[in-house]
């Protein structure tokens, strides 16, 4: 049996399976577990998430003067770190986001403007989402060219690290990416791979999602710098990936994908893709391998999918 898979846009509107792992009101070494005024800022926020259906103009948040003050010290830590550290696309999208006044350290962007932006540019656009979303439906909506991104922010007594998505990792981490068409491809193939395939095929996605998407290095003039939205949205990882201290395999996504991989510290082991043309080419390789009793085609057009 086949599972469901959204066929057409606005049925991203049912991609909305929360996974609680690292919810502030369900895991004791949250930040923010014992902080009962951040967690009802939360649920305001995750409210907004929740009622929101395709279509919908992006819900704005105003943040307040201490959300603005985490913000702005995560900004200006990794800011130190990017030109030396993160890849070639990712510095040029960056450079754009602040010369268009969309990116600075005095405000959190709101995902209306920043949606627009990625849509001119690669045709990605956001939508809003509560917390982290389960596997499937996360991937999927790449598959359409969405991005779910969260919208609250981290808590402030840990400004340099966040158990669960928040608005820096995706600002900071994702956004910049999906700016740059290769890695657009990329993730949207990830998303089509997903589509309908097994629980085992959407772990193995998901761990190649992890240590690409997430975590991925790329060699560029000869030395290794960060792609991945983890790395760029952490310091210490950041620091720590392009050290001679973790090891490094090429991006193989038969590999890859059965690759243990860490979600409470660093990185046992990073994968270095040539480049984004060439990781698309194995991924596509990697993912006509995946058995499935279809096969589908986007039509942008219509924003649907075709299932032959
Ligand atoms: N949900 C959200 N909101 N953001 C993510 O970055 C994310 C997610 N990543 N769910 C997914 C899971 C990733 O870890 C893979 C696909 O499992
Ligand atoms: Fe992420």
């Amino acid at each position: 049996k086949i599972p469901w898979f959204p066929k057409k846009i606005s049925d991203l509107d049912k991609c909305n399976h929360l996974i609680t792992k690292y919810d502030p009101d369900l895991d004791q070494d949250h930040p923010g577990f014992s902080d009962p005024e951040y967690r009802k800022r939360r649920e305001l926020i995750s409210a907004q998430a929740f009622n929101y259906k395709h279509g919908d103009p992006l819900p704005v948040v105003v943040y307040t003067p201490e959300e603005t003050a985490t913000w702005r010290e995560v900004y200006r830590t990794l800011s130190s770190l990017y030109p030396s550290h993160a890849c070639r696309q990712f510095l040029e999208a960056l450079g754009q986001l602040e010369s268009e006044c969309l990116y600075g350290e005095d405000k959190i962007p709101q995902l209306g403007e920043v949606s627009a932006f990625l849509k001119e540019r690669t045709g990605f656009q956001l939508r809003p989402v509560a917390g982290l979303l389960s596997a499937r439906d996360f991937l999927a909506s790449l598959a359409f060219r969405v991005f779910q991104c969260t919208q609250y922010i981290r808590h402030p007594s840990a400004p340099m690290h966040s158990p669960e998505p928040d608005c820096c990792h995706e600002l900071l981490g994702h956004i910049p990416m999906l700016a740059d068409k290769e890695f657009a491809q990329f993730s949207q193939e990830i998303g089509l791979a997903s589509l309908g395939a097994s629980d085992e095929d959407i772990e193995k996605l998901s761990t190649l999602y992890w240590f690409t998407v997430e975590f991925g290095l790329c060699k560029q003039n000869g030395t290794v710098k960060a792609y991945g939205a983890g790395l760029l949205s952490s310091y210490g990882e950041l620091l720590y990936a392009l050290s001679n201290e973790p090891q490094y395999k090429s991006f193989n996504p038969a590999e890859t994908a059965v690759q243990p991989y860490q979600d409470q510290s660093y990185q046992p082991v990073y994968f270095v893709s040539e480049s984004f043309e060439d990781a698309k080419h194995k991924l596509r390789q990697y993912s006509s391998t995946i058995q499935k009793p279809f096969s589908i085609r986007y039509d942008p057009y219509t924003c649907s999918m075709e299932v032959l």
